[in-house]
């Protein structure tokens, strides 16, 4: 017993993420379909450790009905044209670009924090993956917020090149590479030079002066934990290849210590709090990458500020910040709404 579910755009770093982590997981499948562009049809992909290789279906003449749920992470472009289609089949598209998530009728989902929204999600048959950056915050926010209410939030982001796709990483590493052999060194991917540099621009800029990136941070965290939290961010490409890492500071309604926020964090689902006040008592990307908690470090009182805390927060933006959120919410749908086959 159990679903049919196709993967779109297969052949990504989160596409990929989503096959290992299914099969991690032990979802319960009937078929599993790995869809790409035509460029990668026929690509043989890995599902997870399973030893089976799926061979990519061609996006443009797949027909979704009789598929249960369907995971893309292919874009936006792809996004418009093809989860429309698939939630006409009777797909439930769970969609990990950024097209659909401020659309009232497509819920945004983060599990650990407002599973109740996902029953929102036939008005369009299409339920939405946030963005990395806030899927990783807010899970480290909501059990602060449920204590002491959050007031106001700033966050500087250190961002992985992962997060710019396999272009990103590839880029950061031929740059590391002919810095060391003295070749020229030319950015492509990212504005600047990413290697042994860190630049504070990711997506577009906006009107105001922001990056899309630090918008997304803002109206998501708003639409999944509370629109009336304020947010600032500041998003900042690092060269470390996976897991996001975030300073953030924050100002609460009610009066709260490190103390009591570190006691609600250790018990926080998706939360591993990893604070021993000494030297390496933290967690830095390269240790969590490949897992799927968000850890939190560095949790203190901040004395500039009426009930404030600062605090470090870490996830692997391809798993917690992706695919691992993309599965669990198709985990919780399967749960609440559908029936297995
Ligand atoms: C990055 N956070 O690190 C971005 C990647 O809206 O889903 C994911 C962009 C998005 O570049």
């Amino acid at each position: 017993m159990g679903y049919r579910v196709a993967v779109v755009g297969a052949t990504g770093n989160v596409g990929r993420e989503m096959l290992a982590i299914l099969a991690e997981r032990e979802f319960p499948l009937n078929e599993i379909t790995a869809i790409a562009s035509s460029r990668s049809t026929g690509t043989e992909i890995e599902f997870g450790d399973t030893g089976k290789l799926l061979k990519c279906k061609n996006i443009e003449h797949f027909d979704f009905a009789g598929y249960d749920i369907a995971l893309f992470a292919a874009g936006s472009g792809p996004a418009k044209e093809y989860a429309p289609k698939a939630a006409a089949a009777g797909c439930v598209v769970i969609d990990n670009s950024s097209l659909y998530r401020m659309d009232p009728d497509v819920p945004l989902i983060v599990p650990e924090v407002n599973p109740d929204a996902i029953d929102g999600y036939s008005k369009k048959n299409i339920i939405a993956n946030p963005n990395c950056s806030t899927a990783q915050m807010v899970v480290a926010l909501k059990p602060l917020h449920d204590l002491a209410t959050i007031k106001r939030c700033v966050v500087s982001t250190y961002q992985s090149v992962s997060g710019a796709g396999k272009a990103g990483m590839d880029e950061l590493f031929e740059q590391s590479r002919a810095i060391f052999v003295g070749d020229p060194v030319e950015p492509k991917k990212f504005t600047k030079q990413i290697a042994f540099n860190v630049i504070p621009h990711i997506d577009v800029f906006m009107d105001d002066g922001s990056t899309k990136e630090e918008w997304k941070m803002v109206v998501e965290t708003k639409k999944i934990l509370d629109p009336k939290i304020k947010v600032n961010a500041t998003c900042v490409r690092v060269p470390v290849f996976v897991g996001h890492s975030e300073a953030i500071n924050l100002e609460f309604e009610k009066d709260i210590s490190a103390a009591e926020a570190m006691d609600v964090l250790r018990e926080a689902p998706g939360v591993m709090l990893v604070d021993k006040r000494e030297d390496g008592g933290y967690v830095t990307p390269i240790e969590c990458a490949g897992d799927g908690a968000t850890y939190v470090s560095r949790v203190r009182e901040d004395p500039t500020v009426d009930n404030g805390l600062t605090l470090w927060c870490v996830s692997d933006n391809l798993r917690k910040g992706a695919a691992l959120n993309a599965v669990q919410i198709a985990e919780l749908l399967g749960r609440r709404h559908l029936k297995k086959g």
